[in-house]
């Protein structure tokens, strides 16, 4: 064993840079490559990570020392080093993830679109190219300042909030979550303040910053410090469940507002920290909801395997090396089942569920689709019953309207509007589509719109505004089989009916058993907002629109 002294590598533009966060303590022991302390300067944060895996003797730094490459961060006590004099870690060999991914400060460009409109184009970043697009911080209408985040982009090693390079309304978003963008990609058009009679130059253009503000990009936190090659992929990185991750005008807004980060349930992708998570745990603890804020505080931000021990109390999540007992293979999750998945976590956690399970008879109703297919057969479009549960679920909403309804503290949001959401499975994961306005649309409208919608989710092109304003969702499973299941609402909605497939039943009807068609539901509701016998209701009148459609009227 051997005293080891582990210093500040080389991280780019990076001088004098606050401590903003200590990640271990004197006995911890720290894998190489894991984080030790984030950096921060007024435009971006980093962590720095070990040189070397041992255990911390000393520290040598506390939080709001400044630091520079070469500052020393602590004293490890390094795993297989034979010597016990102290000495100098080497230059970790993988830099950090952040400062390879360091863009250059160069300025944003900017192209006249029009007399005062602007092109933000993605600036120089460095080594990123073709990186994902993960959060958009601002819609059509916004007003921007200069050297505000406008998106985030992330690659598998580090993620970057990129700035405007102009003041002004934003005009039109060029880009969408999920795209691709490399330097010079278009960002947004942007009414420039003051611009009209200022021609911004030619596109990608950072060598005239005379006309052009002079934003340099937002420096990211890494990703995870586990973005070193050297460190296996599917090693949990220690206290992965308890470091925020989050970009640094998050943690900015998180400072200005004294929330602790490490207790903000995140939403954005690999449990990422956004604006909305911070003002939203800002709301529910200003609301005092305490059960919802001790709760939403337990509710980790990533998966089970990264969580490890989230929840206090809890035996941490069991590491098995699964190659032992036979052969394996290991595949990244899609983005979309790991935002699909944290939300679902956050709703199973947070939300007081409860399943009721009814069945309706919708031996007429199917009798009409199949008519109404044929009718139809030369329009393309197909009617699914799942067009008809949809109507159903408005007529539903409108009687027990507490259904259609979003819990805001001590709140509750009733809404006058009626978007029906419908789970669709995709070969990435699952998503909600929603069909705004259902209650002025018929059938037919209500079909082909799904088919779009369908057909977008599985090619992966559905946009976020396709995607919100749900006030309640149906997922069926009817296509597949099954006979009941127990749905997550999808939050902040508070119930969601589940349905599976249909079979032909003996039912009694007064004389003789008679061959029926029963659809199985189950609707699941949130009990702070719902009673048991008002889910009762609601399923009884949502069979009895199926049963026979033409109540929907009444
Ligand atoms: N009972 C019996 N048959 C049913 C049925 C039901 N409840 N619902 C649909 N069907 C039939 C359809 O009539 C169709 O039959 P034909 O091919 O003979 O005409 C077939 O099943 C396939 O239907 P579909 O699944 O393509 O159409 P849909 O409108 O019912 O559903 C969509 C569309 C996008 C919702 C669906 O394809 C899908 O993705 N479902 C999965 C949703 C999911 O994963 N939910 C679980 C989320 S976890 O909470």
């Amino acid at each position: 064993m051997a005293l080891v002294e582990v210093k500040v590598p080389d991280i780019g533009d990076f001088k004098d840079v606050a401590v903003i966060e200590v990640l271990v303590k004197p006995g911890d022991t720290v894998k190489a490559e894991q984080s030790l302390i984030t950096v921060e300067s007024d435009k971006a944060s980093m962590e720095i990570p070990s040189a070397a895996a041992g255990v911390v003797k000393e520290l040598k730094l506390a939080l709001g020392d400044k630091v520079n490459e070469g500052s020393v961060i602590l004293l490890l006590e390094a795993e297989g080093a034979a010597s016990s004099a102290p000495v100098t870690a080497p230059a970790p060999a993988p830099a950090p993830a952040a400062a390879v991914a360091s863009p250059s400060p160069a300025p944003a460009a900017a192209a006249p679109a029009g007399a005062s409109a602007v092109t933000v184009v993605v600036p120089d970043i460095g080594d990123f190219a073709d990186v994902a697009v993960i959060e958009l911080f601002v819609k059509p209408g916004d007003t921007v300042k200069a050297e505000q985040s406008l998106i985030t982009v992330e690659s598998d090693k580090a993620s970057m909030e990129i700035p405007s390079s102009h003041a002004g309304v934003v005009r039109e978003l060029k880009v969408a979550l999920g795209d691709r963008v490399s330097k010079g990609s278009p960002v947004l058009v942007l009414d420039a303040a003051g611009a009209a009679s200022a021609p911004a130059p030619a596109a990608a253009a950072p060598a005239a910053p005379a006309a052009v503000p002079a934003p340099a990009p937002a420096m990211p936190p890494p990703a995870a410090p586990v973005a070193a090659p050297a460190l296996p992929a599917h090693e949990p990185s220690a206290g992965a469940g308890k470091l925020p991750h989050a970009s640094p005008s998050v943690r900015k807004l998180a400072r200005e507002l004294g929330v602790p980060l490490d207790e903000v349930p995140a939403s954005g992708p690999k449990g990422r920290i956004t604006h909305d998570d911070v003002q939203a745990f800002v709301k529910r603890v200003m609301a005092g909801d305490a059960q919802t804020a001790a709760a939403a505080k337990k509710a980790p931000a990533a998966a089970p395997a990264a969580a490890g021990g989230a929840f206090p109390g809890l035996l941490p999540w069991p590491q098995v090396d699964f190659a032992k007992f036979g052969e394996v293979e290991r595949k990244d999750l899609s983005r979309i089942r790991k935002i699909s998945g944290a939300n679902l976590h956050r709703n199973w956690v947070v939300i007081p569920h409860v399943t009721n399970h009814d069945d309706a008879d919708i031996t007429d109703l199917e009798a009409f689709r199949v008519q109404l297919n044929k009718e139809h057969e030369k329009s393309g479009v197909k009617v699914t019953m799942l067009a008809f549960m949809i109507k159903a679920a408005v007529a539903s909403l409108k009687k027990f309207p507490e259904f259609n309804a979003s819990l805001d503290g001590d709140q509750l949001v009733l809404k006058k509007y009626f978007h029906i959401g419908f789970a669709a499975d995709t070969p990435n994961g699952l998503v909600v589509p929603v069909i705004k306005d259902a209650d002025r649309k018929g059938i037919l409208q209500i079909s082909q719109e799904m088919s779009e919608l369908a057909k977008k989710a599985r090619d992966g092109k559905l946009s976020p505004g396709e995607m919100s304003g749900g006030c309640f969702s149906i997922s069926s499973l009817g296509g597949i089989g099954g006979r009941y299941f127990t749905p997550i609402i999808n939050a902040p909605e508070v119930a969601i009916m589940g349905v599976c497939k249909s079979s032909w039943e003996p039912k009694w009807d007064g004389k003789a058993f008679v061959p029926r068609l029963m659809l199985p539901l189950s609707l699941s509701w949130d009990h702070r907002v719902i009673d048991g016998a008002a889910a009762a209701r609601f399923n009884v009148h949502f069979s009895s629109l199926l049963a026979d459609f033409r109540r929907i009227a009444l």
